[in-house]
Parts: C-alpha cells; structure tokens; sequence
C-alpha cells in the first residue's frame, strides 16, 4: 500500500527479468542493459518490492510483436544470430532491416548502432512482454502504475531498427492500452526525441505523443540523433496537432525543464484529457550522461514522474536511453520509490547490493551532485519553446 504527498494510495506493479540485464550489445557500446539489474537491486535493497505486486510474465509472442512490427522482419529478428549474420543471405535481410554491421565494414560489430548480439530473439520478446504486461495490468484495471524500466525503445520502426532499438515495445503496449481506453498520453523526457512512437501515431487523434529533447541543427557537424523532433512537426490528417515536440539546447538543467515541462504538460492534461498516460524515462537527460547533454538532476527528472502521477490517471513508466549507468539506476530506483509514494523514506546512502562500487565517483549517495553553471539566469530560449508549444496546444479543440 502506497500513500504520498497527495495522500492516494497507488496499485503499483512492477516488471523485472534478469533475461533482460544480461544481454550484451558489444565491448564499445554505450548501451548496457545490465543498468536494468543494477536499478532493480537498489529497488530490492530499499525494500520497495514490498509495496508492488511483480509482474511474472510469459515472454511476447511473434503473433504480439506483428500488431505492429512487419512480417519479414519479426523473421529476421527471430534468426538472426551472430552465426547466422556469415550467411551472406540473412546478413543482406539484417542490413535492409538495420541490424547488425554496415557494408563498409566487417570487422568490429561492436561499434554499430544495432549490432547483432547474442539472445537477441530472446531479449526482444522479453522486454516487450513486460511492457505488454504492464499495459494489461491499467487496463483490467489491477494497478494504478505499472513499470518496465527495460522497455521504452522509442527509435524502433516497422520494419526497421534504430538507435539500439530493436522492437517498439512502446507503440505495442499503446496499441494495447487503445483496446481498453479512448485517449492514451505519451510522455517522452528522454534527451533523444521518441520517433518512432511519434511516426506510427501522427495521423491518430485517440493517442498524443509529447517528446522533450535535445534538438539542434546549428551544429557544426551533424545533428544530434535522431535529427528529427522540430516544433513544426505537430501531426498530420486526424492527428493534427495531437503531435507535440519541445525541442531544446543542450544544457537544460532541473528549474528550466520545470519551466517548460509543467506548464505544457498542464495544457495537454487540460485539453486532451487523457484515459491512460505513458511516461517514457530515458535517463539519458540526466546530467553527466555519456551521450545526453542535460544537465538534469535525479529529483528533477523524476519530478515529471510525480507530476504526472499526481494527475490520477492510469500510469505505464518505461525505462529508455541512459548510458551513465550508475546515474540511470539511482534514477529509476528513486523514480520506483516515487511511483510507491515512498521517495521521502529512501536513505540517501547506497546500500550493500553489489554493485556499490559503481557509486564511488558520487560518494556512495544514491542522489549525485549537479554542479551549478554560472551563466544567464534569464533565459529568452526558455519562454520562446514554451510560447511555441503553447501556441500548437492552443489549437487543440478542448
Ligand atoms: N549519439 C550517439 C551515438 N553513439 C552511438 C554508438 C556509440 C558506440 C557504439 F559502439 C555504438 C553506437 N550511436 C549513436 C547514435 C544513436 C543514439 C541512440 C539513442 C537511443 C535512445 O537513448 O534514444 C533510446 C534507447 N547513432 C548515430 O548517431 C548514428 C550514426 C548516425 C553514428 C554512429 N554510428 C555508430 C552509426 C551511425
Ligand atoms: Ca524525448
Ligand atoms: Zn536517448
């Protein structure tokens, strides 16, 4: 039983498999799944199992993955293996479809974006079955929260991997939510902007999609990834303007998000009304993140968590991006610990779980200082975004 601020109490459950920690996507890849197992272990030292139901769940099945994913590719994820990948035929499909090493060079798999990897198959069907899972837990209505901290892979497409994205378990746990409620929000507070959910629901007015990134086309060498995400891009057909894209500048810290993320997210709880929510919260906003460039403390990114959570609605949280891993793990601990109404109560000391020697850099405290940048406090960029969301959420019928 969990109480908070509010005092509500909240039906939370929660998807945990180690099947998804142990993965491997390569030496020189920045994404670590075993972060996954390193949160979790927080979440069991911290005692706050006890205030969830865990969600035991059967793997998805191929027959689930196709509600959105096409044919031809659901086969190819299924046999490709880092064998398979020297047979020239399957290694053509994986190409065409993202996976695995681009033509020009066969030697270092480890240095692609989706990169064959051994359990591949099995690592896909696993976090896509937690998310699938936790959206069926809000719509029979047996929770209030349900959480899948190894899903949230908002990059991959139909028939097409992206950014160390394989299977969209989100736009699956959506389409899931869509049979039970009339209107599902998605929330997107990692640094990199939610494509994939955005292309396949743009033309769809029954599910918003709100992404906050980091969007810069002035750069002097190439955008940041994915390159997409600019505040013009509002929808299309039916949907339009049930697309919305915060773009921002690196450097966002807690007050400044705040400034734009309350204000916006109250005008599209007010005019969307939303059944169900799906907050996905790649923590690769968070400051120090290894390819984030936000300046994001723990608090202030699970501050979009409670506030969302404050507005009473069925809630799914999804993992994503993160790459600094002990900063992602104390994140999504303390975002548990905010979803059982429980934050106020969890030490600050990093207890014994056996991964404490993570924490060295951050003196063995769960919460990591945010070193303060003396600059323009006054920031005209910040009431530009915010007048620009403002102006696109204005044209939603209420
Ligand atoms: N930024 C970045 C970045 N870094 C890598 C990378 C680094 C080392 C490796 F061994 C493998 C890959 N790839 C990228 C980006 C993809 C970022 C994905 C973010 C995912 C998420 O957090 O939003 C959700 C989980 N890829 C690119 O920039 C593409 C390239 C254009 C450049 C890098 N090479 C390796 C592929 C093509
Ligand atoms: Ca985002
Ligand atoms: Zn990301």
């Amino acid at each position: 039983s969990a109480s908070c601020g509010d005092g509500r109490k909240r039906r939370v459950c929660y998807y945990y498999d180690p099947g998804v920690a142990n993965v491997d996507y390569g030496a020189n890849h920045n994404m670590v799944p075993r972060r996954v197992a390193m949160a979790h272990a927080l979440v069991e030292k911290y005692g706050l199992l006890a205030d969830m139901e865990r969600l035991r769940v059967r793997p998805a099945t191929e027959a689930e993955l196709r509600a959105f994913h096409d044919d031809a590719y659901v086969r190819l994820l299924r046999d490709i293996t880092p064998d398979a990948y020297h047979d020239g035929d399957l290694r053509d499909r994986a190409r065409a479809c993202g996976v695995g090493v681009p033509e020009t060079d066969e030697t270092d798999a480890s240095a692609y974006d989706n990169p064959v990897i051994d359990g591949l198959w099995d690592y896909c069907l696993r976090y896509a079955g937690g998310s699938l899972a936790a959206a069926r837990a809000l719509a029979d209505g047996s929770s209030d929260i349900a959480i899948n901290w190894s899903g949230g892979m908002h990059h991959a497409c139909r028939g097409k991997a992206s950014g160390f994205c394989y299977v969209n378990d989100i736009v699956l746990a959506i389409q899931e939510l869509l049979e039970h409620f009339e209107r599902v929000l998605y929330v997107d507070i990692d640094v990199h902007h939610g494509d994939g959910v955005e292309e396949h629901f743009k033309r769809e007015s029954r599910v918003m999609t709100v992404s906050f990134h980091l969007y810069d086309i002035d750069r002097d060498v190439k955008p940041f990834f994915p390159g997409t995400g600019k505040v013009e891009d509002v929808g299309e057909g039916d949907g339009k303007y049930y697309t919305l894209n915060v773009p921002m500048k690196a450097g966002m810290d807690d007050e400044r998000y705040q400034q734009l993320f309350r204000p916006i997210m109250d005008e599209v709880m007010e005019k969307f009304v939303p059944d169900a929510v799906v907050l996905q919260c790649g923590a690769d906003s968070l400051y120090g993140d290894r390819l984030g460039e936000f300046r994001l403390s723990v608090k202030g990114h699970a501050g979009c968590v409670s506030y969302l959570r404050s507005f009473n609605v069925p809630l799914l949280l999804l993992g994503g991006g993160g790459y600094t891993v002990n900063h992602v793990a104390s994140c999504w601990c303390y975002e548990t610990a905010v979803a059982v109404g429980k934050e106020k109560e969890i030490s600050d000391e990093i207890p014994f779980h056996g991964y404490e020697h993570y924490y060295r850099d951050q003196g063995y405290k769960l919460h990591f200082t945010v070193p303060k940048k003396n600059g323009n406090k006054k920031d005209d960029l910040i009431d530009k975004i915010k007048q620009d969301a403002l102006m696109n959420l204005a044209m939603l019928k209420p």
